[in-house]
């Protein structure tokens, strides 16, 4: 390690999502990343079993991207958002826009998945009062989401400790999360069994009105929390009542978009058009922050009304549609098409599951669930201590080399879409030694 790369104090960054005490006292720091893996401060290299954080979906380190920044850089650095734009930007609204199924055919830009989420509840709430219904004030959100870190994104999420402390926005309510243990265990793809649960929707909109529900929000698979998949059937149920009732349906993408489950977006996989689609993360493979909001034409038409020198939507970011983004935006969208790797993920997806199924019956293994190129791995916990045993699974194979998620006993994988069969044996491979001493 040279000095150069030595950090000279770690008190002073508060790092996010971390125990920081715990984190400072034993770092574990990245100082360069190329394809498939991470080397760290110790001069190890580290394969990424979770393409950064479920971003990096084209892998590390791409040329192009680094060069299309670099050149936009020293040509058009920034351009004001508001009142003004530059060409790129139009560019990837209309490439992002190509990408999706149905008419989400107008695209609005943030820096963030979170800041995507609070954009697309403020334009729910925003459609139906430009359509004279104002009354549709509620959100409902679902029990295990992530959506996010602003006030609208935790409060239509189910992480309790991501909540409990803020009193949030008012007029939420939650569907119940779609994971049963007993009956999904070790289900490979989409479970059988809770199509059902979307019904509780209905009961839902009966308990307040449904004329008082202005939008349902869901993540097609729910990353965060530890790979909830849906259920067969059930987000087609969602959509059926969503629509009956009139209230929008917003898939938040962030992590499903761009070929994370072997489609272009999870909208594609599971054959439903939903009324606004977030997403972030993979739009920029990771290398300049970009989140945005997809929606349906009729949505955008709503806005398009009154006088033509009025601001239709008052919301926005000094960073919407940043050109540097914009530029890594557009290097990354070539790449994924020149590479194909929507459809690499789905031609390696029955590889990857019968890998990720093969832990079956390994100490503590309660659960494997996977699909595209994400899996799963519930273990059962130590009694008294949530989380200890997934958190000593996710040390050990860093220790090892391999880079892993955890959320309380659960363990994440969600490799780059350009991972190699011998690589993803490595993963497994590795997994399995950790979890024979765990
Ligand atoms: N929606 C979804 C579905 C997400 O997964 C966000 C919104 C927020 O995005 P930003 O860009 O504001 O962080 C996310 C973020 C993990 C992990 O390990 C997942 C996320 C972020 C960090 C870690 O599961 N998802």
């Amino acid at each position: 390690m040279d000095d150069a790369s030595r950090p000279n104090d770690l008190e002073t960054y508060w790092m996010p999502f971390t125990a920081n005490r715990q984190f400072k006292a034993q770092p574990r720091l990245m100082v360069g990343a190329q394809g498939m893996h991470y080397q760290s401060i110790d001069g190890r290299k580290i394969l990424d079993g979770t393409a950064g954080l479920w971003c990096v979906n084209a892998g590390h380190g791409r040329r192009e991207i680094a060069d299309a920044v670099h050149k936009q850089l020293v040509t058009l650095d920034y351009s004001p958002a508001f009142q003004m734009g530059h060409p790129a930007i139009f560019e990837v609204a209309s490439r992002v826009a190509a990408l999706l199924p149905g008419d989400l055919h107008h695209v609005f830009f943030g820096n963030s998945g979170s800041e995507a989420v609070e954009t697309a509840l403020k334009i729910a709430l925003a459609y139906h009062r430009a359509r004279g219904d104002g009354a549709r004030t509620r959100l409902i959100g679902r029990e295990r989401a992530y959506h996010g870190v602003g006030f609208g994104g935790l409060s239509v999420g189910g992480i309790a400790p991501n909540r409990k402390l803020y009193a949030g926005i008012p007029g939420v309510d939650h569907l119940p999360h779609t994971f049963d243990l007993a009956r999904q265990a070790f289900s490979r793809g989409q479970p059988e069994w809770g199509a059902e649960l979307a019904d509780a929707l209905e009961r839902i909109a009966a308990l307040h009105d449904p004329s008082t529900i202005a939008a349902v929000i869901v993540e097609p698979m729910a990353g965060s929390t530890g790979v909830l998949i849906p259920p067969r059937g059930y987000l087609e149920r969602l959509k059926a009542i969503c629509d009956k009732h009139g209230f929008l349906l917003i898939f938040d993408e962030v992590i499903t978009g761009f070929g994370r489950l072997g489609a272009g977006f999870g909208a594609d996989l599971f054959g439903i058009v939903p009324d606004i689609l977030c997403f972030a993360k993979g739009v920029t493979n990771g290398a300049v922050p970009m989140g945005g909001v997809a929606v349906r034409k009729r949505i955008y038409d709503a806005f398009m009304q009154g006088p033509e020198n009025a601001i239709e939507f008052a919301h926005g970011y000094t960073y919407s549609g940043h050109p540097v983004a914009a530029a890594a935006a557009l290097a990354t969208l070539d790449i994924y098409a020149r590479e194909n790797l929507f459809d690499r993920a789905a031609s390696l997806a029955p590889y990857w599951e019968s890998a990720a199924h093969s832990l079956k019956g390994l100490p503590n293994v309660i659960d494997i669930r996977n699909i595209g190129l994400v899996a799963g791995i519930e273990l059962q916990p130590i009694s008294g201590k949530p989380g200890a045993r997934a958190f000593d699974v996710y040390l050990k194979c860093f220790e090892r080399g391999l880079l892993i998620r955890q959320t309380a006993d659960i363990l994440a994988l969600s490799p780059p879409l350009i991972v190699e069969k011998s690589q993803i044996d490595e993963i497994f491979g590795k997994l399995a030694e950790v979890l024979k001493t765990c």
